[in-house]
């Protein structure tokens, strides 16, 4: 009979155990891992994709998608790698791998800038010196292009290239020898109409 007690008094204490390890509490308190509770914070699971944003509510969310603190202060710009300033000009990256004008035009783009768009003397003078500094005698891809590829030039920011404040073309540019329907640059001269499948080093800038 003292065995059966056992057993039973055993029996019952593996029933307890395995009835309270198996509930909706953990030893952490509330289980967050299924965002059921409804009394979790919003910045739990808000970003997607599998990401997590902090549970506690930052003030300038490193991971896109999550919100900020409300009533926060804006956050300091974020400056993608490789990215400088010149002056009041922006922020530009330099890229001096080769690439076609459509995979310049993406690269930028993957960065958070836009192939460069020429505004000024000063800007096509500052494109030109990323070259000249290494002494390298080349064109430079920017972000104009011939959208009817018949003369009618366009940014890759949607405006005409009349507009952009910078319009000097190249001697004897644009000349569409054979099909150059995308936009170069070439230092001390100007704007030269370019074969898009050519790879040309290229610039970046950032939006303002
Ligand atoms: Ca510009
Ligand atoms: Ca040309």
């Amino acid at each position: 009979m003292a065995q059966d007690t056992f057993s039973f008094l055993i029996f019952t204490l593996l029933a307890w155990k395995a009835a309270t390890s198996s509930g909706q509490e953990s030893v952490f308190g509330v289980d967050r891992t299924n965002n059921t509770a409804g009394s979790e914070s919003p910045f739990l699971e808000a970003a997607g994709d599998g990401q997590q944003c902090p549970a506690v509510c930052p003030a300038c969310p490193a991971t896109p998608g999550c919100p900020a603190c409300p009533n926060a202060p804006p956050c300091p710009r974020r400056i993608p790698p490789g990215y400088t300033q010149h002056g009041s000009l922006g922020y530009y990256k330099m890229h001096y791998e080769l690439r076609t004008w459509p995979e310049a035009k993406a690269a930028c783009e993957r960065e958070g800038g836009y192939l460069a768009v020429l505004n000024s003397q000063e800007e096509a003078n500052l494109a030109g010196s990323f070259l000249q500094r290494y002494n390298i005698v080349a064109h430079l891809l920017v972000g104009f292009f011939d959208v009817t590829k018949n003369g009618t030039y366009i940014t890759v920011l949607n405006e005409p290239l009349s507009s952009t404040g910078y319009e000097e073309w190249a001697s004897s540019e644009p000349n569409d020898v054979g099909r150059e329907n995308c936009g170069s640059y070439f230092p001390n001269e100007g704007l030269n109409d370019e074969d898009c499948n050519v790879a040309k080093a290229f610039l970046c800038e950032l939006f303002a």
